[in-house]
């Protein structure tokens, strides 16, 4: 992509509305504008990390064994005055009527929708188990929505709805969510600690929130200090293993937010425990039958007699990931996307963009690196040196590779890390190496 025609509207002044640093950074960096509290447009940028972040969720959730569909945004409210919910939610839940004066609704979530579309289709239990999951935007109309993208009204999130003959079933699919969960967010560059969690209006009896450890996270919480040092990504385990070990190794360090944490009976001493602030991702949630039987829902069991479904669902802020990474990745200069979620895998600066030498280096690895697979922002705007470095930083790409008329004398052009900040010259090729080999 050049830069000269992309679509990347850059602030340099710091957005007075925004309060957190992603949230600064998504503004300035052209990734997002506000149409109306809490609920925004995704341009160009932003809306390729989205992307990203939706691809490692869906490989990982499709790899657990769950599948993908697409629900509507807007539901029949009957459907939740069946389970109960239309009245218990509240003024969340964004109410809408049609033309034919029926009550519509636009979905804050999908138990009822999906626990529908199971009663329709799934009549025996050598259908099951099943697990449904889709990324599809959300309306919750929060009172405060705020931190930009963080604390959205409208905001997308993977969903995942699980059907399971009995409780045994049930939680082995429990934990199977739990480690693609660990996985999704680690490919991300993020640690994520697993805790205990209430289970608020979507139901069920037990419940992980993963929580990525930031400063600007919404909530207090208290881990061992050993989670710092774990890596999922280095452990041998795979989705058909019995999960159960891993489970409970993952859930043997102790990790609790402020709600469920007991400062006097506490299990780990002062010095190992960390007090942080966190940001929550994702949630699982146990449901057991509580949809299910209220829906009056059921599939035939091996001899014929009517079981009820053991149900579970996983959710995931999708649109939250993109600020929660930014808040774990940046610095002074501007974001630090890792590479697995960076909207480009490379930036080409070029220096003198009159100049004819620098020009035809420019485009000549312009298209060997696209070729090989890297894809390019070239910023090839007739803009000052400072200028072109200072956008480079703001938006954060992994790697950034700057060709100016000195270099090209002797032959190479300037590779920069943009995580550490080192900078090395090197000839145009091996420039494309060290970018290849670094994916
Ligand atoms: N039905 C379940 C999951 S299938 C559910 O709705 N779970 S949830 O309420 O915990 O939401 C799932 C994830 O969506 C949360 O972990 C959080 O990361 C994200 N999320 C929730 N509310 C918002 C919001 N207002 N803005 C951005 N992301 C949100």
């Amino acid at each position: 992509m050049r830069l000269s025609t992309y679509f990347l509207p850059l602030l340099r002044e710091n957005p007075a509305e925004a309060q957190i640093v992603s949230h600064r950074l998504m503004l300035r960096a052209g990734m997002i504008r506000q149409s109306s509290a809490g609920i925004y447009s995704w341009l160009p940028l932003g809306l390729r990390v989205l992307r990203n972040i939706e691809t490692i969720v869906r490989a990982e959730q499709d790899a657990a064994g769950a599948q993908e569909l697409l629900m509507p945004t807007v539901q029949p409210a009957e459907l939740w005055r069946e389970s109960g919910r239309y009245d218990d939610y509240g003024e969340e839940m964004l109410r809408i009527r049609d033309r034919h004066e029926r009550d519509m609704l636009y979905g804050p979530t999908n138990e009822e929708l999906i626990t529908d579309i199971f009663r329709q289709n799934i009549k025996s239990y050598r259908d099951l188990p099943k697990n449904l999951y889709h990324i599809q935007w959300k309306f919750r109309d929060e009172v405060r929505p705020r931190f930009g993208v963080m604390r959205g009204r409208e905001f997308l999130m993977k969903d995942a709805y699980s059907f399971d003959l009995d409780l045994a079933a049930a939680r082995k699919t429990y934990n199977k969510m739990f480690l693609a969960y660990l996985r999704t967010f680690a490919r991300m560059g993020l640690k994520t600690v697993p805790m205990r969690a209430h289970t608020g209006p979507i139901g069920g009896d037990l419940s992980h929130e993963f929580i990525v450890l930031a400063d600007t996270g919404e909530s207090q919480v208290y881990c061992d200090k050993a989670w710092l040092e774990s890596d999922v990504l280095s452990t041998e385990v795979d989705y058909d293993d019995d999960l159960e070990p891993f489970f409970r190794q993952w859930t043997s360090l102790y990790a609790a937010t402020d709600e469920k944490h007991d400062a006097a009976n506490c299990p780990v001493p002062p010095d190992r425990l960390l007090s942080a602030r966190g940001i929550e991702v994702g949630q699982v949630f146990f449901l057991g039958n509580k949809y299910t039987k209220a829906m009056n829902v059921s599939v035939a069991g091996p001899n014929g007699e009517p079981v009820v479904p053991e149900m579970g669902c996983y959710g995931i802020g999708v649109s939250r990931l993109v600020g929660a990474i930014i808040e774990a990745s940046h610095d002074d200069a501007g974001i630090v996307w890792p590479a697995s979620v960076a909207p480009f895998g490379a930036g080409l600066i070029n220096l003198r963009a009159g100049d004819a030498a620098c020009t035809e280096a420019c485009e000549a690895l312009y298209t060997t690196l696209n070729k090989a697979g890297v894809d390019t922002l070239y910023d090839d705007r007739a803009e000052s040196a400072g200028a072109k470095f200072a956008a480079m930083d703001l938006i954060g790409l992994p790697w950034q590779i700057v060709v100016g008329p000195r270099g090209l004398q002797k032959g190479v052009v300037e590779v920069k890390d943009r995580k550490t900040g080192q900078r090395e010259e090197m000839t145009a090729e091996a420039a494309l190496n060290r970018i290849k080999a670094a994916r």
